[in-house]
């Protein structure tokens, strides 16, 4: 028996390296070439029972789900990082944006049990024409806080120095401006809280010394125990500590956080939104594979690609399915589900194939089952709406016309989205 589990060990590590991550593998972009494939059931039991009540979802099949994430995916978020975590706010202006908003940056001091410190800094935007509490998106910028804003006052992220010298591109001022729609989320009632990830966790496995890693005793983000958490992980974790941030700011409605990415940061939110309930909309914008995307359907970006061309993402135990998608026992759709009761939202873009968005569609749409046990409504049917024609029922999906980005559109439907869902509170 023993040698039978060796054997069956060594064929799956040899399936891994000879097969795996790939960077050439094939893409396919052709429906036709789509795999026959069965989804597994989120509803479905790992000893064959079928999930009937909300208690069985939460107690048993949810944890199910939630490990396999854990341990073959994002890798296991530690329960004690031992990192501590202090806040000291460097700016703040009541006239931000022409008096629309109160705008406050802010630094956080992480400092591990190792000694070491490292900077992050949090960048608020709170509206001014309304009182009391308001609701919160929360949302990586991929190259600083500068570059979402043409506003002189926004200082430099610290990671901007170290990304640049590694010749990542696009840190100047206003760089990524249009991504970020401040002044339509302002004028609708909402702050945004924002931070490049690269100050949490650099996107490179060259810089594995800087940001969280170096705070925690023992970890190399090139080598790795298979489970261990990578950068989406880490970023995940970050997204909560700006959170408990933003607990304890007097402006900030605690039960109306929403958090938001875009693409890789797509998939980031997803995984922190479906760890930490405290955020209640959970949007992912062109997150594509790895994130909302269906894996099953191989279509576009695959497995065997995307951990080649990023092997700091995910956890090494993620590569055995590298142009082996057919032998995961799960999919995208029921990483979707762990966010029920909460809300999830994806959005694609119709010229993004590389993010698959009919995959993207089918795995918000077979979220439904879930839902429906807490008597909420999923998508109505597994045909993808037209472009531009939101669907906003307790899951959230539109797809718009254009490529790989975040549009002013998009902002307006995630906007439409939380008013609907933040009413119902
Ligand atoms: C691509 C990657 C995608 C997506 C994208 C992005 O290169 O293949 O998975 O994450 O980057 O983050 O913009």
């Amino acid at each position: 028996m023993k040698k039978r589990i060796e054997i069956l060990m060594l064929s799956l590590f040899m399936t891994a390296t000879i097969a795996g991550q790939n960077k050439n593998a094939p893409v396919n972009y052709d429906e036709g070439k789509v795999p026959t494939f069965e989804l597994p059931d989120p509803l479905k039991c790992e000893n064959g029972e079928s999930v009937s009540t909300i208690k069985q979802w939460e107690k048993v099949r949810r944890h199910e789900i939630m490990k396999l994430y854990s341990e073959q995916v994002y890798g296991v978020t530690p329960k004690q990082t031992g990192i501590k975590m202090k806040h000291e706010l460097v700016s703040s202006n009541h006239e931000a944006m022409g008096g629309l908003a109160t705008s406050k940056q802010v630094r956080f001091t992480f400092t591990g049990k190792n000694g070491a410190t490292h900077q992050a800094l949090l960048l608020l935007y709170i509206p001014n024409n309304t009182q009391g509490r308001v609701p919160v998106i929360v949302s990586y910028n991929f190259h600083g806080n500068q570059t979402t804003t043409f506003d002189n006052e926004v200082i430099y992220s610290p990671s901007h120095e170290i990304m640049k010298s590694l010749g990542s591109d696009n840190w100047g001022r206003g760089e990524q401006a249009s991504r970020w729609s401040y002044e339509l989320a302002l004028q609708r009632g909402y702050a945004i809280a924002t931070m490049s990830y690269s100050d949490i966790c650099p996107d490179s496995p060259e810089l594995c010394e800087y940001g969280i890693p170096s705070l925690l005793q023992g970890y190399n983000i090139n080598s790795r125990g298979e489970h261990e958490w990578g950068a989406i992980g880490i970023w995940a974790w970050g997204y909560s500590r700006i959170a408990d941030y933003l607990e304890k700011e007097k402006r900030i409605d605690k039960k109306r956080m929403v958090v938001l990415g875009h693409s890789r940061i797509g998939k980031t939110a997803l995984w922190a939104g479906v760890q930490d309930s405290r955020f209640k909309v959970v949007i992912s914008n062109d997150s594509g594979c790895g994130g909302a995307a269906l894996s099953k359907r191989v279509f576009g970006e695959n497995i065997a690609i995307i951990t080649a061309s990023f092997p700091h993402w995910f956890c090494t135990a993620f590569n055995v399915y590298s142009e082996n998608e057919a032998a995961l026992p799960f999919d995208q759709h029921e990483l979707l589900s762990l966010v029920a009761p909460r809300h999830v939202y994806v959005a694609s873009a119709e010229d993004d194939q590389w993010a698959d968005p009919r995959g993207e569609y089918l795995s918000a749409y077979y979220t439904g089952s879930v839902y429906r046990l807490y008597n909420m409504q999923g998508l109505p049917s597994d045909a993808q709406p037209a472009v531009n024609q939101p669907q906003h029922y307790d899951v959230g999906y539109h797809i718009r016309t254009g490529g790989h980005d975040v549009k002013n559109y998009d902002w307006q439907c995630y906007l439409d989205f939380c008013d609907k869902v933040f009413k119902k509170l």
